[in-house]
């Protein structure tokens, strides 16, 4: 198949199953385009099979805000018309399902049909709001085929935007092979010289996040045993969580290590992993710390109690229960044979039921129904 991925290409879990998706499937030997206005993260070098379009925004005087929508609409259009795409696969629905509905007008019937796959805060929290919830709905039942990450996140478009669609669960992938716990003795000893526990958070610390909360289960948790914690990323909230680590004397302990690229080695110098989060559509992050045998303590919001079984491969809680989050962190890591256990079970789990190969073929079965069934009729 020819297919179109547009995607956001900053670090975020969109932008991550997007590229990842576009790689295995140009493995499989299908002809992928990348359509975004930046290289998205991890499509590095040349990979065969893959092609990346960058949508250009040329500015003027008049305009007070960069015009992307109509910008990408014609880059796909471009590349739809010249490449012959059979799909165009939109990630993260605001703006790019309302292009790809554009640039279907524009093209009719010769254009590809539109997979839209929701994501999680373009449904849970930007999409709701009044400037765009019209255009929101819209774009989804406009889409020929429409995919969700979760059980939640499917209920979540159901009931919140009212729309009559089927929408497909293909819950987030992993690369089982690449995310797998590594000899991080050297890293380990290095973070945690007099072999503290190490707890670690990955994220974009936004609000949604809370990152806050992490900074103070780790204070809960190591007031009771010796341990690190290791903050990697970069957003919005890391400037309040280091005044944070500074108001609660952490600053020893507490390591920022900003945005990382290569997540293996120090998911494999870590103890727990910490998801606390006020809205989580699946938690990529925490899917490839399981793989990487690293129990999760999550809050016990949207998709991530499909992901985590409670008891077997983390513990689950409300959501800015921190008290109730450090005892479990607490529980796992002086218990020995409960943590080996939780270990190994995330790491089936995530090889059973998420890993890539079984994804991608479920991605690749979906557009296959897509082609073969009649379009959603354009306005
Ligand atoms: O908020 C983020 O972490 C980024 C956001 C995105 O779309 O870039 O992530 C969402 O999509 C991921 C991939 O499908 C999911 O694993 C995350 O749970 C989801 N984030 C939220 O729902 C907050």
């Amino acid at each position: 198949m020819k297919i179109g991925i547009s995607c956001y290409p900053t670090y975020g879990g969109s932008g991550v199953v997007a590229a990842e998706l576009g790689k295995a499937l140009a493995e499989r030997g299908h002809k992928i385009h990348f359509i975004s206005y930046a290289m998205p993260i991890r499509l590095d070098g040349f990979i065969g099979n893959i092609v990346y379009h960058e949508v250009e925004i040329s500015t003027y005087p008049l305009f007070d805000f960069p015009l992307y929508t109509p910008a990408l609409a014609s880059k796909i259009v471009e590349v739809a018309k010249f490449e012959h795409l059979d799909i165009l696969h939109a990630h993260y629905a605001i703006p790019h399902a309302i292009s790809a509905y554009l640039a279907k007008q524009i093209l009719g019937s010769a254009g590809p049909k539109i997979v839209t796959t929701l994501h999680g805060t373009d449904i849970t929290l930007v999409g709701l709001e009044p400037s765009y919830l019209p255009v929101m709905k819209f774009s989804i039942e406009q889409s020929d085929g429409v995919t969700a990450v979760s059980r939640f996140l499917k209920e979540k478009t159901l009931t919140n935007y009212h729309v009559n669609k089927d929408i497909q669960v293909i819950p987030n992938f992993v690369d089982t092979e690449k995310y797998r716990r590594v000899d991080a003795g050297k890293i380990r000893k290095g973070i945690a010289p007099r072999g503290e526990k190490v707890l670690i958070h990955v994220s974009n610390f936004r609000a949604v996040k809370r990152v806050p909360d992490v900074v103070r289960i780790f204070e809960l948790v190591r007031r009771k045993v010796p341990a690190k914690l290791l903050l990697v990323g970069d957003g919005p909230d890391r400037s309040t969580c280091e005044g944070l680590v500074r108001e609660l004397d952490l600053t020893q302990d507490v390591l920022f290590l900003g945005k990382q690229v290569e997540l293996v080695p120090l998911l494999s110098a870590s103890d727990l992993f910490l998801i606390p989060s006020q809205s989580e559509s699946f938690g990529l992050s925490a899917l490839e710390a399981m793989s990487c045998e690293v129990p999760v303590i999550a809050s016990s919001v949207g998709g991530l109690p499909e992901l985590i079984l409670h008891g077997e491969t983390g513990y689950i809680a409300e959501i800015g229960d921190i008290e109730r989050m450090a005892k479990y962190a607490i529980d796992l890591l002086m218990n020995e044979t409960k943590y080996t256990s939780f270990a190994a079970a995330g790491r089936k789990r995530a090889v059973d039921e998420f890993r890539a190969q079984k994804i991608i073929d479920q991605y690749e079965q979906y557009y296959q129904q897509v082609l073969s069934e009649k379009p959603v009729l354009a306005l």
